[in-house]
């Protein structure tokens, strides 16, 4: 007999590009559990992890935390959850992230698919730092900010190639606003 096996699907995207704007609007109308890799990581750093300070000092600077952190907090969380649906937003973002989760995961869930939020780095750059005026976000201000961007072109992009290749990346512009954005997202969901 198979092994049920819980569904994933990967939202990637540039910094502030909407991904969990779009990932709460998915869990609204089609019941997939949100686990954003980047809050997972700010709760276990305001948790008191011992993790914690290697956490901010790689969020600040817009670095990529080292694999066995994040997917242990992934893991826990997909196992809390009692759910088999998942979303998971901001994550595989290197080859690190990427093998770590192959080595992990890879033959005990499916990845439906990419869902792929295409946004200009000005457009990214505006959202983050507006929000950055209420946030609380230490890597929301222009400093982190360039260097998150530099992480995406030179690690992120690398690997959504990676799915593109295997046929994986759904692709949505983010330019238009949110309402318009998640016009998009409900296509896709009804159609797959
Ligand atoms: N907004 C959203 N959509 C809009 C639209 N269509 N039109 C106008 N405004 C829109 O949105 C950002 C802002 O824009 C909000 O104010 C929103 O209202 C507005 P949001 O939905 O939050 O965008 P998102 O893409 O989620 O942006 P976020 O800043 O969360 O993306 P990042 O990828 O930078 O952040 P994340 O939390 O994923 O990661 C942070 C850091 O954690 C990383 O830099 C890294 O250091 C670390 N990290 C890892 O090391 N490993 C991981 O696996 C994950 C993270
Ligand atoms: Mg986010």
């Amino acid at each position: 007999m198979a092994t049920f096996k819980p569904i994933v699907i990967f939202v990637l995207g540039g910094p502030g590009a909407g991904k969990g704007t779009q990932c709460a609007n998915i869990v609204k109308e089609f019941g997939y559990v949100h686990l954003s890799a980047g809050d997972l990581l700010r709760e276990a750093r305001a948790s008191g992890s011992p993790d914690g300070q290697l956490i901010e000092s790689y969020i600040k600077e817009g670095k990529i935390v080292p694999v066995e952190i994040t997917i242990a907090l992934l893991r826990k969380a997909m196992e809390n959850s009692g759910k088999d649906k998942f979303l998971i937003d901001g994550f595989p973002r290197n080859k690190d992230n990427l093998e770590g989760w192959e080595r992990e995961m890879g033959d005990k869930s499916i990845v439906k698919f990419v869902l792929f939020f295409d946004c200009p780095e000005e457009t990214c750059m505006e959202r983050a730092l507006k929000r950055g005026a209420s946030s609380g976000r230490t890597d929301d201000n222009i400093e982190s900010f360039r260097k998150r961007y530099q992480t995406y072109l030179t690690n992120t992009v690398g690997i959504i190639d990676y799915y593109k290749a295997k046929g994986l990346v759904r692709t949505i512009s983010s330019i238009p606003g949110p309402e318009q954005v998640f016009n998009e997202v409900k296509k896709l969901f009804n159609d797959s």
